[in-house]
Formats: C-alpha cells, structure tokens, sequence
C-alpha cells in the first residue's frame, strides 16, 4: 500500500468542545503524519464548494450554519492507506450508530454535530485538500518513527 493524503477538518464543535488535541493526538499515535494544518473560518462560500454535492439535501442549511458556526481546524494526513484509515477511525456519520473505539463513537452523541470531516475517496482529498491548501502550504518531511511503521 503506497503512502497517500487525506484531508481532515475538526468542525466547529471540536473546536469549542476543546477536542483538537485528542483527535488529532489519535491519528499521530497511529502512524499518520500531519503535513498540513491551520485554523481557518470557513465562509459560506467554502462551505458551499467543499459540501456542493449536499447541495439541495435537507440539512444542507443547517450543514451551512454549523460548518460557519466557528473557527475549525483543517489539516491533511499523510500515511499508507490514509483515506480508509482515517475513514474508519472517525466512525459512521450519524455519531449515534458510531462505534465505541472511533472519534465520533466516543466523542460526539448526534449526526447533526459529529465534530469531524474526513475526505471519502482518493479523488475528493485531491479536491478537498487544493480548496484549503495552497502547494506550498504542505511539509514534505520525514517523521523518525516511519522505519518502524512498515515492514
Ligand atoms: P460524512 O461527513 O461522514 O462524509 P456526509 O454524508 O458526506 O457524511 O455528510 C456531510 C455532513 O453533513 C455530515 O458529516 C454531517 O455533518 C452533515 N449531515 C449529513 N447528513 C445529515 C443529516 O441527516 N442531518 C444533519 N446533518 C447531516
Ligand atoms: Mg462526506
């Protein structure tokens, strides 16, 4: 499996629940390497072309108002199958059906406030990182530990 990017938001939320650090503290332990990170306002005009493919859904509104509510915290995560990985440990949309042992699971109660966005595919990390990120935004460095995360 080749090293690859995802992008990952803390929502507002996260933000003002005090959990940037126990998130992103998980994905560090797990081996992903934070290459970019900033606290952003995301306007409506972000918001509308990060989510455009809700666009029309009944929660895209109140999506608007939350995603705009506060400062958030945007990053991308570099690591060995980093998309699935991240997607797994965030859990299940509705944090109500989340399992214990993910982010949403053990941090959030509601799909309306589920304090975390993780890229779902290789192509919309492409697309998710470029609307945040400028290229020279991005770090390329070597974590010490990357010998002893592969065999
Ligand atoms: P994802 O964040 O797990 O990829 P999506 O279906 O892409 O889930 O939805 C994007 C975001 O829109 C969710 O994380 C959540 O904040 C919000 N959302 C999705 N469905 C609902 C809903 O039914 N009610 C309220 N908010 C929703
Ligand atoms: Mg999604």
């Amino acid at each position: 499996m080749a090293a690859e990017r995802t992008f990952v938001l803390l929502k507002p939320d996260a933000v003002q629940r005090a959990l940037t650090g126990e998130i992103v503290g998980r994905f560090e332990r797990r081996g992903l390497k934070v290459v970019a990170m900033k606290m952003l306002r995301v306007t409506r005009s972000l918001g509308e072309t990060y989510y455009a493919e809700h666009k029309g859904k009944p929660f895209f509104e109140p999506l608007m108002s939350y995603i705009t509510s506060g400062p958030v915290v945007a990053m991308v995560l570099e690591g060995d199958g980093a998309v699935a990985s991240v997607r797994r440990m965030m859990g299940k949309t509705n944090s109500a059906e989340a399992e214990p042992g993910t982010i949403r699971g053990d941090l959030a109660l509601t799909i309306g406030r589920n304090v975390i966005h993780g890229s779902d595919s290789a192509e919309s990390a492409k697309r998710e990182i470029s609307l945040f990120f400028k290229a020279d935004e991005i770090q390329a460095y070597a974590r010490i530990d990357e010998a002893w995360l592969r065999e």
